[in-house]
């Protein structure tokens, strides 16, 4: 843990004149009970119309910890969050840095209790809304909340990941190393429209890093209006979409089922055309290693690219991967056995129940097949393409 961490938050700015100054006084009230840490306010201003930077200018005077960044021109919030980080990072020295609205909408009581969660582990901390304690304005009208409640519903959803709650909140904190490794990852688009918040937890989340949730209640803004529209709810539902189909696209899982049902439209076509040669046990013996040749070169340079085998362990390794595959044909014959002893008290006592006329036959065969591709996941991963 370093000692008396400096802590940045910052807050982009587009025509909060009115809302900087009472935000400095409400942060400032804060960090008097943020012990142990060295409490600093960057606001990151795009040239805002009604002066904003003038109104910051004169807090700078009179807090030695607010500080200011100017941007030429309005350039969107990723952009603004971008430049912040960097210059916090590199002027400032943060070693945690904080996302922050400029509105009050964020309530900043649960700073110290983010700083907690950073201090204990986390890599990431959410100032939530959807878990117990957090919540949004009563006076949002129907069609708000349901929006708000059902896209973050949805993005879990889309996402498979349910140990995040709220994933379009804009009040957080990270760890420097992490923002620094995300920002370098995160691509150049990233940062245009919409998506900058969700693209930025989706990568820290695939990434492996630690990410928390701590509740608050977001207020209703009062002065000032949202530059958030319809555009931002499009640009995130396609974001994730996106990144979901990539997520699973590369995922090993994928990968080792497109491998398999290759191998087998490998060996159909194998028979096929061995059989025009050669008699049909030893053409239905070659079209199954065929198969098994064409499974561990597309799992060797794809599925398992990662873990690439050593040119001279590659014989030694397709005999463990002919074991292995043999291993799943041995459970498929065993489950079938099994399963053809069981079918009277099967269709005594099951079939009653469900009702349907089912050739139990396959079914065993069914479940052979899956408990099978299990072992040979299982085998090639523990086994053949062993982590290293
Ligand atoms: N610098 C900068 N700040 C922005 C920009 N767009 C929004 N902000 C600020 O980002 C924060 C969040 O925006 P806000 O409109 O409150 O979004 P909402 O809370 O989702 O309605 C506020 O402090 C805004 O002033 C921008 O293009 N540039
Ligand atoms: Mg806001």
């Amino acid at each position: 843990m370093i000692h008396n961490p400096r802590v940045v938050i910052v807050i982009p700015t587009y025509n909060e004149a009115k809302n900087v100054g009472p935000v400095t006084l409400a942060l400032g009230q804060v960090f008097r009970s943020c012990k142990g840490y060295d409490m600093h306010i960057l606001f990151v201003d795009d040239n805002s119309p009604d002066g904003t930077s003038h109104e910051i200018d004169k807090l700078i005077k009179k807090y030695p910890y607010v500080h200011i960044l100017n941007n030429k021109r309005k350039g969107g919030l990723g952009h603004a969050y971008k430049k912040g980080f960097i210059v916090a990072i590199t002027k400032y020295k943060a070693d945690i840095l904080f996302e922050f609205d400029a509105d009050l909408q964020h309530n900043p009581s649960i700073i110290p209790s983010m700083l907690a969660s950073i201090a204990s582990g986390s890599d990431l901390v959410l100032g939530s809304r959807y878990i117990k304690g957090g919540g949004i304005p009563k006076a949002w009208p129907f069609y708000r909340k349901f929006l708000s409640v059902m896209g973050n519903q949805f993005i879990r959803l889309v996402m498979g990941n349910f140990s995040v709650h709220d994933w379009t909140t804009g009040y957080r904190a990270i760890r420097t190393p992490v923002v620094k490794d995300i920002l370098s990852i995160m691509n150049n688009a990233a940062f245009q429209g919409y998506t900058w918040q969700i693209g930025f937890l989706v990568k820290t989340i695939q990434k492996g890093y630690k990410v928390s949730e701590v509740p608050f209640h977001f207020r209703d803004r009062t002065n000032g209006h949202s530059k958030l529209g319809p555009e931002y709810i499009f640009n995130t539902m396609r974001y994730i979409m996106k990144a979901r189909i990539s997520e699973i696209l590369n995922s090993r899982i994928f990968k080792f089922l497109v491998t398999g049902g290759t191998g087998t439209l490998v060996q159909i076509v194998a028979l096929y055309f061995y059989r025009m040669g050669i008699g049909y046990q030893l053409a239905n013996f070659l079209s199954i290693e065929t198969a098994i040749v064409s499974n561990f070169t597309l799992s060797n340079l794809w599925t398992f690219a990662d873990r690439k085998l050593k040119a001279t362990a590659i014989p030694a390794k397709f005999v463990q991967f002919n074991l292995a595959s043999g291993g799943s044909i041995l459970i498929q014959l065993v489950i079938a056995f099994v399963g053809e002893k069981f079918i009277g008290l099967f269709s005594l006592f099951i079939l009653p129940i469900v009702k349907i006329n089912v050739d139990t036959g396959m079914i065993f065969s069914f479940v052979g097949i899956l408990i099978g591709m299990f072992w040979n996941f299982f085998a090639y991963s523990r086994f053949v393409w062993k982590k290293k």
